[in-house]
């Protein structure tokens, strides 16, 4: 085995594998790639293990190894809560999350002996910039393993400065909420080369010029529009934000740039374990600190009027025992599993019931539950 992959990690334990989320606007390739990433690592002997969260796609050009629409039936989420689209993907990643303790328990077992896990994910960027169900399914993986963000970019739709402005504010806003290393991925140079976004990127005035140069910037007496000047100083602020990613640009269609996406994956690995594991270690000792101060706290008062209690009515004190004869209550409602890994049937996408297949797993679930 090459002696530099299997380095131990900080935490002592061998290398894991690594997450990869893909994010990004609808249309921009984002399945493509996780399909173009899933023939470049099967092509290295290192098949990935692949979840996809997207509820409302027809087909994937890829086989899942555990697929949302096994669970949730988004148009039936639609019809039951009265949804339309938008809504109705919200509100189905919104009730795969309450499972997703299942799926990582899943993923973190596939861990072991997998490279990369891959996830592919809904158009909606909100989901990601704002909702509770995207938030949860980043900081739920990131606190299992290595993890890294892969956002996706339509690059012949983001040639217009405008257009490209509002892509990296969206970049900006996810990175910012997840803290996870990030990895902008230029996609489609096939379609067109993305060296305009780079000279962008690490130059503020050539994009300002671009934006100078495009029409509608302008108002009548020829004064810069008020979006102009916003957008030009918008774009020193984004200056900060670009000095702490990695861009690369890549066509799913032709696979040109993978190996350059995957070498910029393994530096998010040593920046995921340098940055974000401390910084989440801190936190969980933190919380964990004040949860600890808060039980004791309240067993303290607990105990506290318990003996008030007794003291005040010594004969409903004595009366009040545990009685082993009563019913237990136990209605057993978490005993329900069904979320699927295909790769443990027989062959790819066959229905296995997991209900059974998982049941014994149950009492070692765990995982670290963020924020
Ligand atoms: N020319 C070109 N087209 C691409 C590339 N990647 C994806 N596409 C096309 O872009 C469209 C949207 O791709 P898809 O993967 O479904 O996007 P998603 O909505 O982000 O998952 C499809 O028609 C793809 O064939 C690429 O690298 N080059
Ligand atoms: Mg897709």
């Amino acid at each position: 085995m090459d002696p530099s992959t299997s380095a131990p990690t900080p935490s002592g334990d061998a290398k894991k594998a690594m997450v990869i989320i893909t994010i990004g606007m609808a249309g921009a390739g984002k399945s493509t790639f996780v399909q173009r990433m899933n023939s470049y690592l099967h092509a290295k002997e290192s098949p990935p293990y692949i979840l996809n969260l997207d509820p409302a796609v027809t087909h994937v050009p890829f086989e899942p190894n555990i697929d949302i629409r096994d669970t949730i039936n988004y148009q039936e989420v639609m019809k039951q809560y009265n949804l339309g689209p938008n809504g109705g993907i919200l509100t189905a990643l919104n009730l795969f999350t309450t499972k997703f303790d299942q799926v990582l328990n899943l993923v973190e077992k596939r861990a072991e002996t997998v490279d990369y896990v891959i996830l592919d994910t809904p158009g909606q960027i909100e989901i990601f910039t704002w909702s509770a169900s995207g938030a949860i399914i980043t900081d739920a993986v990131a606190s299992t393993l290595p993890t890294v963000v892969a956002y996706i970019i339509d690059t012949p739709r983001t040639t217009a400065p405008a257009t490209f402005m509002s892509n990296m504010l969206y970049a900006c806003s996810i990175l910012y909420k997840t803290k996870l290393p990030f990895i902008l991925v230029f996609n489609k140079t096939d379609v067109q080369p993305h060296d305009f976004a780079l000279e962008w990127m690490h130059d503020f005035e050539a994009f300002q010029a671009a934006l100078a140069s495009h029409s509608g910037t302008t108002d009548d007496e020829g004064e810069p529009t008020y979006m102009n000047s916003l957008m030009n100083s918008m774009s020193l602020v984004l200056d900060e934000f670009y000095q702490h990613l990695t861009a690369v640009g890549v066509s799913s269609m032709t696979g040109a740039g993978m190996k350059e996406f995957f070498d910029a994956v393994e530096a998010s690995r040593t920046e995921y374990e340098k940055e974000y594991l401390p910084e989440l270690q801190r936190a969980r000792a933190a919380r964990e600190k004040t949860l600890q101060a808060a039980k004791e706290d309240s067993v303290n008062r607990l105990m506290k009027d318990l003996a008030v209690d007794r003291a005040r009515n010594p004969d409903a004190a004595l009366a009040d025992k545990w009685d082993p004869t009563e019913e237990d209550e136990d209605d057993g409602d978490d005993a329900e599993v069904n979320i699927i890994d295909r790769s443990d049937g027989p062959w790819p996408g066959q229905y296995i019931d997991v209900t059974r297949l998982n049941r014994r797993d149950d009492a070692e679930m765990s995982w670290p539950r963020p924020g």
